[in-house]
């Protein structure tokens, strides 16, 4: 069996260390992903460029530029290789280059829910070296890695015990000096729900360590008079003989946003800005068409040409506050108004077509991460970047080579356990969408197909097992209450045993269909998938859709 060849970042090669690859091993053919969003269904005029940049789920972004190449992470909770790093030259196509975390021996996510693990990442470029800072949440808390290119090799995790919290970010400043921001608890007894501050600390470059004492330089947020909730995600930026902090608050669901302070010293103190807040969704009206929605938690950037732009997270939901695609990573410029950085006027919508950057030429491409688009991967001896695992691979059950992909089920363990099991996925990342596959059935005692997963307890198998000389082809729903089979067919077993697959979603109607040699037939029609959104699945990842393995009951019981 050749070596996995992860395309783009060495991620999830060290599986290969394993030395024993199960012969349960189911082949899957292909698999294509097709994403048919209306709303990007017209050509996209010259220069202009789609929102989301990164659709689907890729919350939390942070962004640097190093000369003329923008560089990008996000989170990945329990998701794996951790920390994608994308790049790009003008900040709208972005190809992944590598990932700040990949090596499985360093961390384990095992036994942590879906929305554990990864928090919001901040990446930072000084004197030749990338940092990545990161709070692994129930997993070892904050750290950092370090890169002389973001491609890798990146260090060890470097652990900053002493602090608590989240949300960490670097700031070099111009004097050599350079800081930790984070949000952690307020001084003393917390005097509401949600009361947070953002706390400074300066850290020694050389020594790699935080030293001096540490600071509170937001108490709550803007005004703590109002009680605000959950100031998070700090940015610290200087410019023009201002220090600009700027954070998340509100919460990361509809009253998200994003505000912005300035002051003298990066130890404050700290003014807000009187027209605060300077991106948020959450004073539009409900009904409003296509509504994007959750806006907050950005970073800023100025490009070569001078323009200043901003990365952020938003949501778009398919009705009410429905949305399986999680929170996804969008562009806008940003204007300087007295002194102050607006990413988006208030009351207005944040558009999904736009004129791009300068920088922008045409025909410029990247990974397919925005607007409509199809990606089959046959498989060939190399994955495409879309694909990521659930949990840090602990054995061996996803290998390739030049024929096809081979997905084994992993003992004692299914998509309902904290832990690795056998399945390689990549995002849903439109509301209307398909997902296909071809695999080989016929094994016995294993169970194979397509799964749509939320978390542990929210996903959909559809799959096909031997039934005596037969196969089932089945329909099985997690949804908060224990697995169930929501639909079954008896079919006959097909040439050289190639089934293929199919769930098609269309925001709320999720649909199942089979196809043995006679065209797609259909298993269950415009199921209700929304048990799959953030809203009722809870947490902070979207759904995943691709080939799963598992044993069947007796035989993973034994
Ligand atoms: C992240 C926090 C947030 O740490 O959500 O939207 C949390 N903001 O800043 C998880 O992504």
């Amino acid at each position: 069996m050749k070596k996995l060849a992860w395309s783009a970042a060495a991620g999830l090669a060290a599986l290969l260390a394993a030395p024993a690859f199960a012969t349960d091993a189911v082949r899957f053919y292909w698999f294509e992903y097709t994403g048919r969003d209306p709303i990007y269904s017209a050509p996209l005029p010259a220069g202009s460029f789609h929102n989301p940049i990164l659709a689907g789920y890729y919350p939390d972004p942070s962004v640097t530029r190093v000369g003329d190449k923008y560089y990008l992470v996000n989170s990945t909770f329990a998701h794996w290789p951790g920390i994608p790093i994308h790049e790009s030259t003008d900040l709208v196509h972005w190809k992944l280059i590598g990932h700040a975390l990949s090596d499985p021996k360093k961390v384990s996510f095992d036994g942590l829910g879906t929305s554990r693990g990864v928090f919001a990442p901040a990446i930072e470029y000084h004197a030749g070296t990338f940092y990545v800072i990161n709070t692994l949440v129930d997993a070892g808390g904050n750290f950092f890695v370090t890169a002389k290119n973001p491609r890798g090799p990146w260090s060890d995790p470097v652990w900053l015990k002493e602090i608590d919290g989240i949300d960490p970010s670097f700031f070099f400043d111009e004097d050599g000096k350079a800081f930790v921001l984070n949000n952690g608890p307020p001084e003393g007894t917390p005097l509401y729900g949600g009361h947070r501050a953002i706390w400074i600390q300066e850290f020694d470059v050389a020594a790699r360590k935080l030293v001096g004492p540490r600071k509170v330089i937001v108490n709550g947020g803007t005004d703590l008079a109002k009680q605000p909730i959950w100031i998070e995600g700090p940015h610290l930026y200087r410019l023009n003989g201002w220090y600009y902090l700027m954070c998340a608050e509100g919460g990361t669901e509809r009253n998200h946003s994003e505000v912005i302070f300035r002051g003298k010293s990066p130890w404050g103190p700290f003014e807000p800005y009187a027209g605060n807040p300077i991106l948020t969704q959450r004073d539009l009206p409900a009904d409003r068409p296509n509504p994007v929605t959750n806006a907050g938690h950005a970073d800023l950037v100025q490009m070569k040409d001078g323009s200043w732009w901003s990365v952020f997270l938003a949501s778009q939901p398919y009705k009410d506050y429905l949305f399986n695609t999680g929170r996804e990573t969008f562009l806008l410029p940003v204007s300087w108004r007295d002194g102050w950085p607006v990413i988006l006027e208030p009351g207005k919508a944040i558009p999904t077509t736009l004129p791009g950057p300068k920088a922008m030429k045409p025909g410029a491409t990247g990974d397919a991460l925005s607007g409509n688009f199809t990606r089959r991967d046959d498989f060939k001896g190399k994955l495409g970047p879309e694909w990521i695992t659930v949990h840090v691979p602990r054995s061996n059950p996803v290998l390739l080579n030049d024929s096809g992909l081979y997905v084994a089920p992993v003992k004692n363990t299914t998509l309902a356990d904290k832990r690795n099991a056998g399945f390689l996925a990549r995002r849903q990342q439109h509301q209307h969408f398909d997902a296909s596959t071809e695999l080989q059935s016929g094994f016995d005692a294993v169970e194979a197909g397509l799964a749509a997963f939320q978390n542990e307890s929210s996903w959909y198998f559809l799959g096909v097992r031997d039934a005596g000389t037969q196969n089932e082809v089945f329909l099985e729903r997690a949804n908060a209450g224990s697995p169930t089979v929501v639909a079954r067919m008896t079919v006959p077993r097909p040439a050289k045993h190639r089934v293929r697959l199919r769930i098609s979603g269309d925001g709320a109607a999720f649909s199942f269909f089979y196809d043995i040699g006679g065209g797609w037939q259909p298993l269950l029609e415009n199921d209700d998938g929304t048990f799959l959104s953030t809203e009722k699945a809870g947490g902070f990842v979207g759904t995943v859709l691709g080939p799963y393995a598992r044993y069947t009951q007796d035989k993973r019981q034994e």
